[in-house]
């Protein structure tokens, strides 16, 4: 089995960039709590965030940094709890953090904190981004155009089914999901996409157009995958790649715990799914990132092994990642 690349500490949902011929691991930081364990995911109390970085994806990762604790909640004005999965960008010199957390009305936003290096410090914003909601950003600046989009969303305790609507961008709830309507289900009813939106020149904004849908099709029909379909509906912890002239989004399915991508010629879609990128793992949750360094593709994501199974104990790992000649994913899974 993979060995966990971060033992030091429990960490999860890891962003991977390579920022000037390193790799630079953006994680969660698990934390023990007593909360009892529910589907909304009040377990996941975590309130800092530390970075790390390598040069070394084999193990047994001697060249592993931890750069220590580079944001807490307390840093965060607008913020009260549970930092959950973040990511980095860089632009211009800037490095860019973004993260969720709960605000004080206990609505899921999103945050940015701005620092010099990649290792961080972090300065937070004193508001989340404007027009932002949910959990699990995800950073893509594209490599071709220089154009940055934050790609987001999450299903259940995430709050995205709090923002449905039937077409066009979505508007923010003002008031706390105290009972949050369930996600769509049933025959005919289409399963709810994951947001993007393209950040303006600041990295601090979005542009005016704001969240858009993210629509994912199922190859067999053309049409927007089904709200039943728990094999391959969007549930949480987006990520965006691309190779080639083909941009890749990936994201987990929750309830099924696969890790699965969809493919188009555009980072704003539509995408059409492609397949599973990683069989469920030890643990509830599954969440990732995918990245290239020095030739070679490498996912990260996490899984229970260092705590021996404790859903929100969980640990890093690394391994290679393949595509083969009409660029379908795949991995040699354990
Ligand atoms: O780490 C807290 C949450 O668990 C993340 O935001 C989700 O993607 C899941 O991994």
């Amino acid at each position: 089995m993979t060995p966990p690349l971060i033992t030091t500490i429990y960490t999860a949902d890891p962003s991977a960039h390579v920022f000037n011929d390193r790799v630079y691991i953006y994680p969660s930081h698990d934390r023990e709590t007593d909360i009892a364990f529910n589907d909304n995911g009040d377990q996941y109390d975590m309130a800092d965030y530390h970075v790390f970085s390598t040069s070394s994806l084999e193990p047994p990762y001697t060249d592993l940094v931890d750069h220590g604790v580079v944001l807490r909640t307390d840093d965060v004005p607008w913020a009260s709890k549970q930092l959950w999965a973040p990511d980095a960008a860089c632009k211009d010199g800037k490095y860019y953090l973004y993260f969720p957390a709960r605000d004080q009305q206990g609505i899921f936003r999103i945050g940015v904190a701005v620092g010099d290096a990649p290792e961080g410090p972090f300065k937070a914003d004193p508001e989340p981004i404007p027009g932002s909601f949910s959990i699990d950003p995800a950073s893509f600046v594209d490599p071709d155009t220089g154009d940055a989009y934050l790609y987001f969303g999450g299903l259940w305790g995430g709050q995205l089914q709090c923002y449905q609507s039937p077409a066009g961008p979505t508007t923010p709830k003002t008031t706390a999901p105290t009972s949050t309507p369930p996600e769509p289900a049933g025959a005919g009813a289409k399963a709810l996409f994951p947001k993007y939106a393209q950040l303006d020149a600041s990295m601090r904004k979005f542009t005016p157009e704001g969240a858009q849908d993210l629509i994912i099709l199922a190859p067999e029909t053309g049409e927007p995958l089904a709200a039943d379909d728990h094999d391959r509906r969007f549930f949480e912890a987006a990520w965006m790649h691309k190779r080639g002239d083909t941009y890749y989004f990936s994201y987990s399915t929750g309830d099924t715990h696969y890790l699965v991508y969809a493919t188009s010629k555009s980072p704003r879609g539509p995408f059409t799914y492609g397949g599973r990128i990683l069989e469920p793992v030890l643990g509830w949750t599954t969440h990732h990132s995918i990245v290239e360094f020095r030739g070679r593709w490498w996912l990260f994501h996490h899984d229970c092994e260092l705590s021996k199974g404790v859903n929100h104990l969980r640990c890093v790992k690394v391994r290679e990642l393949f595509y083969d000649d009409e660029g379908r994913i795949f991995t040699k899974q354990d």
